[in-house]
């Protein structure tokens, strides 16, 4: 039985996503909604996690007439064992991503880095000063090789602990000692897990989810933290910067390139080497008024952060991008690239290159940057996008005139700064802040959007509905774009949408009341925000005791179910807008719904609306403030308040 099809005010929310996707249907041009539509009813063994196809005498079904597979495994350890996978491929994404900007700056530091650099010193210096690494007296280079040199380790380390977990508050580091979740090199985390999921190895789940959880701290507090510090070493630390999001970014009479993807060593590049006059000078020869470089996913955070390059939009708006007809190519790396672009871009003069040689895709132009030479391989893709130009068809172009202003920028260090000025820099005011109750705790909101549900609507609505009740929400991914074209990352926006005691303090800070924060990588600049509430003190010993959330709205990647489980490990809670696919185990449902938070003290936690959301959220919050003892306070300020307004009147 096929799906209905959906309207297309039931895909997505934002006004330009919906001029597009009509024009799309007008065109009749296939989407990933009408594909959505088009997949019949999805397998409910798949869903539910029970079916086994880890050796050919499967795939097995657990049914209630087949209770074990041809090998005699159960439910359980069937979820288990497909869930442990889902989480390496997370983590080995993230990961793998991070090595390569550490191979880069092991590059730039032997003097072999051909147009890199390291942008940010101090944020080198202080690194290397976190790792115990002597930097006093030392080059940069010499220090930065070091540094390169102990992140590869990171990766390749068979007996030693991770060393980046150190940075964790040292509870957190004893709760993952007691529970030996500690993660040793990320590799061989990764090659473990393969190993005990092979056919007839590990078959006790708990003993495999544990193991999920060990994985994945390897990518939060190894590979994603790591990928992190080494592009703001490289390409610079964040600061807030304005910009802006959504279709409309796009410009009729520039040369429009829209990068996609998620690593920053080529995107970086570009943005360089779009300014460069040569080529400026170039797009106008060609008869355009210059070029607009654009980011989609998680490319476009890492751009946008750093050098306020705008946002065309979000995961499911990589097609949409095309559909405007005024893209002259699209240029992609590794992770969340569809491979049905090339299909999209066939009806309109738009270039597909691809750009990594471990990610390449049938009717894509495969470009590879030269190592040696990257500025003038950056330049010469956007020489070949310019001179493709005069293919564009004007009468098949629409560029949707919504677009949201826009602040991002906001790393841990940079919101540090907001908050204490240049001589105090410090957590001290927020931690004041959710102290005295005008902010009642942070939530993260991270992750994907999915073509199954309707496109960023579950994020805003609960983001909004956050900020309303004096909750300051931290931002990554595609969340954060969904955030960004509804206006939300603007410090107006706290004026009109954020509860009383939230808006005091943004309004004094000068900080949006959702701080968009980053990539997904950069989840790991959450952890590391959270860790510096602990170290500033009065609100618990670990991440598990201060009033903080995390939520995946519309997910959908193996990604997020490693930021998931290394979020739930590191003691926070995270509230899911879909299961993971575990349903068909009680078992292992039961021990990551609860039990986890017996061990670490925060679990996962499905709800299927933004309402329900945010009644748990709000809950959980409530709950952490009874336990730290700063709720009765709260009664007080509610009473001040209320007699404040009688005053006023
Ligand atoms: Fe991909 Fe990072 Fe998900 Fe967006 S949020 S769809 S993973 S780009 Ni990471
Ligand atoms: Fe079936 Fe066991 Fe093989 Fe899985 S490992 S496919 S359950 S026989």
């Amino acid at each position: 039985m096929a799906k209905k099809e959906r309207s297309i005010e039931e895909c997505v929310t934002d006004a330009a996503s919906v001029e597009i996707l009509r024009k799309a249907q007008e065109e009749c041009i296939d989407t990933c909604f009408s594909r959505a539509d088009a997949q019949s009813v999805q397998c409910k063994f798949g869903n539910e996690g029970i079916c086994c196809r880890i050796c050919y005498m499967g795939p097995c079904r657990i049914t209630p007439k087949s209770p074990c597979g041809i090998c005699g495994a159960d439910a359980a350890t069937i979820v288990a064992r497909n869930f442990l996978r889902e989480v390496v491929g997370g983590t080995a994404a993230h990961s793998d991503h991070g090595r390569h900007l550490v191979l880069r700056l092991k590059k730039v530091a032997l003097g072999n880095g051909s147009g890199y650099e390291i942008k940010d010193e101090r944020t080198l210096r202080y690194t290397a000063c976190l790792y115990g690494i002597e930097e006093a007296g030392r080059s940069k280079e010499e220090v930065a090789l070091d540094l390169a040199n102990l992140f590869l380790k990171e990766f390749t380390s068979q007996e030693e602990k991770l060393k980046t977990t150190t940075l964790a508050p040292l509870n957190q580091q004893n709760i993952w000692h007691n529970n030996h979740v500690t993660p040793l090199g990320i590799d061989r985390m990764i090659v473990e897990s393969m190993h005990r999921t092979h056919m007839g190895v590990d078959h006790d789940y708990k003993n495999l989810l544990l193991q999920a959880f060990r994985t994945a701290l390897s990518d939060g507090w190894g590979g994603s933290r790591i990928a992190t510090i080494v592009s703001d070493i490289l390409f610079g630390s964040p600061q807030p910067i304005r910009s802006n999001a959504n279709l409309g970014v796009l410009k009729e009479k520039t040369v429009n390139i829209v990068v996609h993807g998620h690593e920053p060593a080529l995107s970086e590049m570009l943005a360089v080497a779009s300014q460069a006059p040569d080529i400026i000078e170039y797009a106008k020869n060609a008869g355009a008024d210059g070029i607009t470089l654009a980011g989609i996913c998680c490319t476009a955070n890492e751009i946008l952060m750093r050098h306020g390059i705008p946002v065309a939009g979000n995961f499911l708006q990589q097609e949409l991008a095309i559909v405007t007809g005024a893209v002259e190519m699209m240029v992609i790396d590794v992770q969340c690239c569809m491979p049905g672009l090339p299909e999209v871009a066939r009806a309109y003069h738009t270039e597909i290159v691809s750009t990594n040689d471990i990610a390449k895709t049938i009717g894509a132009t495969h470009l590879t940057l030269d190592e040696n030479n990257a500025l003038e391989s950056a330049k010469q893709i956007l020489r070949r996008a310019i001179d493709n130009f005069k293919q564009r068809d004007p009468a098949k172009v629409i560029i949707p005139a919504e677009k949201k202003p826009l602040v991002a920028g906001f790393s841990v260090e940079a919101i540090k700064y907001m908050l204490g000025g240049t001589y105090r820099a410090s957590f001290r005011p927020l931690n004041d802040a959710i102290i005295q109750n005008r902010i009642l705790g942070v939530v993260g909101i991270v992750g994907c959007n999915n073509a199954r549900s309707k496109v960023d609507n579950y994020i805003n609505t609960l983001t909004k509905e956050l900020i309303k009740r004096n909750v300051l929400v931290l931002k990554t991914g595609c969340a954060a774009i969904a955030s960004a074209k509804q206006g939300m990352l603007t410090p107006e926006t706290a004026l009109e949408q954020a509860g009383t005691g939230l808006r005091e303090v943004c309004e004094a800070v000068g900080i949006p009341p959702v701080l968009h924060m980053g990539s997904c990588v950069d989840n790991s600049r959450i952890l590391e925000a959270g860790t510096e509430i602990v170290i500033e003190g009065g609100l618990g010993d670990d991440l598990s005791q201060i009033p903080a959330v995390g939520v995946a709205p519309e997910w959908m990647s193996e990604k997020a179910v490693a930021i998931a489980s290394y979020f739930v490990a590191s003691g926070i809670d995270v509230i899911l807008g879909h299961p993971f696919r575990i349903q068909g185990s009680q078992e292992v449902t039961g021990f990551l719904e609860k039990e986890a938070a017996g061990l670490f003290g925060g679990s996962f936690h499905v709800c299927e609306n933004p309402d329900a959301a945010v009644e748990t959220i709000m809950e959980i919050l409530n709950n952490k403030r009874e336990k730290l003892g700063i709720n009765k306070k709260m009664e007080r300020k509610l009473m001040d308040m209320k007699d404040r307004r009688k005053l006023d009147v």
